[in-house]
């Protein structure tokens, strides 16, 4: 897959090209990464790229023509490759979404700096507008990155153990389980006796219990989408009644009317 970033701070991708997974995809030519300078883009003595919004009021905005210029020349090495602006009023970026993207054959991220992007270039040049989450950056460099990220951790072969992204959090709706490694006690903390029983099937038990209960408590919204299966629902039921007969068994509190002062905690 082909990533191309149109930016003017060509520079913020190299580190990111330089380590971990992303490298070494890189490396195995599963995908590419490569950064156009709009700056080459813009004509004039000076190459400038942003100019006073129309209407007036405060800051820039960056100019159409090198932008479209950049895109076009991106489109011509790239030419299947969709067009992405990154901003705040994109769609909101998902694990969804970022699966779907395993699709393309390329992705032309344009980046945007000062005020925004003039909004002729919304209208023609580009595919889909994409928001990493509702906050403002100073740039769409960082959001670029990334989807790249997520994008390229889907794609087979990019990730160590094989099936690991299908274990994600998300990839089934749920949070990961807990996860322990070596030492056995840790600050006086041991792991689950189960993790170390070599008993596969409990193992699997446990992990997604975790999961279940992780994302009750941490994330309940996840939950509340209504995509639990048979077996899931056993267990939260389980730990309803389970916690159904910790409450019975607390006789002498709750059965009166609030008396308004400290009884039991
Ligand atoms: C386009 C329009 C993305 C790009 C305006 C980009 C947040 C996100 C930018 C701007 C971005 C996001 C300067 C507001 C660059 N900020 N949430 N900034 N701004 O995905």
């Amino acid at each position: 897959m082909e990533f191309i970033a149109l930016t003017i701070f060509p520079d913020l991708f190299a580190s990111f090209r330089e380590h971990g997974i992303i490298k070494r995809a890189i490396d195995r030519k599963i995908i590419s990464v490569t950064t156009l300078n709009i700056r080459d883009f813009a004509t004039g003595k000076h190459r400038v790229t942003d100019d006073r919004p129309y209407g007036g009021g405060p800051g820039m905005v960056m100019k159409p023509e090198p932008l479209a210029a950049a895109i076009r020349a991106a489109k011509s090495s790239a030419p299947s490759a969709k067009t992405v602006l990154l901003s705040p009023q994109g769609r909101a970026f998902d694990q969804k979404t970022a699966r779907e993207l395993t699709a393309c054959s390329g992705l032309i991220f344009v980046c945007g700096r000062y005020e925004g992007v003039d909004e002729r270039i919304y209208q023609n040049y580009i595919d889909l507008e994409i928001s990493i989450g509702d906050y403002v950056l100073t740039g769409g460099e960082l959001a670029a990155m990334i989807i790249i990220d997520a994008v390229t951790r889907l794609i087979p072969g990019t990730l160590g153990g094989e099936d690991s992204a299908e274990k994600d959090s998300f990839s089934d709706g749920l949070l990961e389980h807990a996860h322990y490694t070596r030492p056995p006690v840790f600050e006086d903390d041991a792991p689950p006796e189960v993790l170390l029983s070599g008993n596969h099937k409990e193992i699997e038990k446990w992990r997604l219990e975790s999961s279940l209960i992780r994302t009750l408590l941490k994330r309940r919204d996840l939950l509340e989408k209504g995509a639990l299966d048979r077996q899931e629902i056993a267990i939260l039921k389980k730990w309803c009644t389970d916690i159904e007969a910790i409450i019975r068994a607390q006789s002498s509190s709750g059965t009166g009317p609030p008396s308004g002062g400290q009884q039991k905690r």
